[in-house]
Formats: structure tokens, sequence, C-alpha cells
């Protein structure tokens, strides 16, 4: 008999394939209805407002009393409130800036917090149909087959994702991006930047990469990704060497603990307002 969370994933399942169509249909047309939000590089196109909106309309028809929070909802003011009801936390386009301009790392990102841990999730990136999910204690799975995590466990050996976005318009945090890239290209094999959190962490995932970190994004954008990283046999853990927060903007994921406390003893530690300020 189907799980209650089998039942979720399904209808999830079903609601994210059709948004990822709509995502293929448009990230190359010539006609995008495009606006900014809070800086001039923090876009919102009628793509994410729309995919959003599909994801909770169907969701909440087949499960009514489950809650949401969405980035595009948020950003037109409703507060994030993580309860321990079941919550739904949507990102309908990871990547927007990506999206905007047709560079094709764009995710949906939908994860589900039971009792404030996400318990399942999907990560789609539609350009060229991949499609990872999780569900807690079932492993994770891109295309329906188990990934896992490299399992590397010294930056000397790893391949690092990192975006540095939390620095456009902050000419104080340039330098310290500056020295953080410096020192990953020194230590590291080499240095990769998506444009989309949800992207890097299902990379992690896959084992494509060893470890993601960034400070500065949303719970939308690490919802999905931390189940997904975590039933690849990896680590999500806060910067600091902590335990996550999904309300505290701030993460590091990794194929092993050893990789995720080397990396976050040589990140700077800044803390911005948190979702549910
Ligand atoms: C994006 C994140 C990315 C971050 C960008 C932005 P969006 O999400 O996925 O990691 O660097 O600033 O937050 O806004 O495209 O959903």
């Amino acid at each position: 008999m189907e799980t209650e969370l089998e039942k979720y994933m399904s209808c999830a399942m079903e609601l994210t394939k059709q948004s990822s169509q709509l995502i293929r249909d448009r990230i190359w047309s010539e006609k995008k209805d495009i606006q900014t939000k809070s800086h001039r590089h923090d876009f919102v196109t009628e793509t994410d407002q729309e995919i959003e909106k599909l994801l909770i309309t169907g969701l909440s028809s087949q499960f009514p009393d489950h809650k949401f929070i969405g980035e595009e909802t948020t950003s037109s003011g409703v507060k994030a409130e993580l309860t321990d009801k079941p919550t739904w936390i949507i990102d309908p386009v990871d990547g927007t800036l990506n999206f905007v301009h047709g560079y094709p790392n764009v995710c949906i990102s939908i994860g589900l917090a039971i009792n404030k841990e996400v318990v399942l999730g999907i990560i789609s990136v539609p350009v060229p149909n991949l499609m990872f999910s999780a569900v807690k204690g079932c492993g994770a799975f891109l295309n329906g087959n188990p990934i896992h995590v490299s399992g590397c466990k010294d930056i000397k050996d790893a391949l690092l994702a990192l975006e540095l976005s939390g620095a456009a318009g902050v000419s104080e945090r340039i330098e310290t991006c500056k020295k953080l890239v410096a020192t990953f290209l020194q230590n590291a094999h080499g240095v990769r930047s998506a444009g989309s959190a949800a992207y890097n962490m299902a990379t992690v995932a896959l084992g494509g990469a060893d470890c993601y970190f960034e400070i500065g994004i949303h719970a939308w954008d690490m919802a999905a990704g931390d189940i997904i990283v975590r039933e690849a046999g990896g680590v999500v853990i806060d910067p600091s060497g902590g335990k996550f927060d999904i309300m505290s903007r701030r993460v590091i994921c990794a194929s092993s603990m050893e990789l995720a406390l080397q990396v976050g003893g040589m990140v700077d530690q800044h803390y911005p307002e948190r979702d549910d300020a």
C-alpha cells in the first residue's frame, strides 16, 4: 500500500513534470516578462510566478491542510513561517538569472518539511530533463536510478561548487570573496559556479562535485537539496560546523563530514537576516 510520503511524492512529481515542460518551452524563447526584485541582479519572470501558482494550487487541492513557503509568495510580502505542520518549500525557478539569460542550469526545487525536517525532495533540471528525488530513508535517485556522493574526504582531491552572489552590490564582501576563491583554487582540484543552489546540491548528491558552500541563499533554494544530499550519503551542515538550519540562509553540503568541516574552516562566517526574521 502507498505510504503518505509516497502519495505526496507522486503528486509533487506529476506537477513538477508539467512545470518542467514550461521551462523547456520558454528558456530560449525571445519574449520573457522580467522584473527586478531586491536589487538589479535579482529577477523574477512570469514563469517563476506561474510555476509557483501551478505547484501550490495542485498540492493544496490534494492536501488542503498543508502549508507553503514559496519564493515568489514570500517576495510578495507573505512571511515565511516554518512550523511542525507539513510545509512545502518551493523554488519554482532556481537559477532565475540563468533562465533570464537562457543559461540552462535552471531547476525546480520542491522540499516537504514535517516537524521542521525535510523528508521529501525533488529537483528537476528541465534542460536536459534530469529528475533528482529522495524520500527519507529510501535513498536518492536520478531519473529513477540510485545516486551516491563521491565519498571524497580531503579538499586536495575535491571539486568544489560555490556561488558568490551574496556579494552582489556589497563592496565590502568583494575582497572576502576574492580571498575565498583564491583559497579554494589553491587547495582544491577546481571550483565551479552553476548559478543555482539546487543544481549545486544535486551535483554533490550525484558525486559530480564534492562540496558546495553558500551563504545568503534561502530555505527554498536548499530544502530539496538537503534531503537529496543526505539520502545520497552526504552531509548538510551549517558553515560554522554546527547543525544545518534551513531558515538560516547558510549551507555547506559535502560528500563527507571531514570535507564539510575542512571547507567550513576556510570560509568567512557572516550571518544574513534569517528567512523567518
Ligand atoms: C539563486 C540561488 C543561487 C544564488 C542566487 C539565487 P534564485 O536562487 O540558487 O545559489 O547564488 O543568488 O539566490 O533566486 O534563482 O531562485
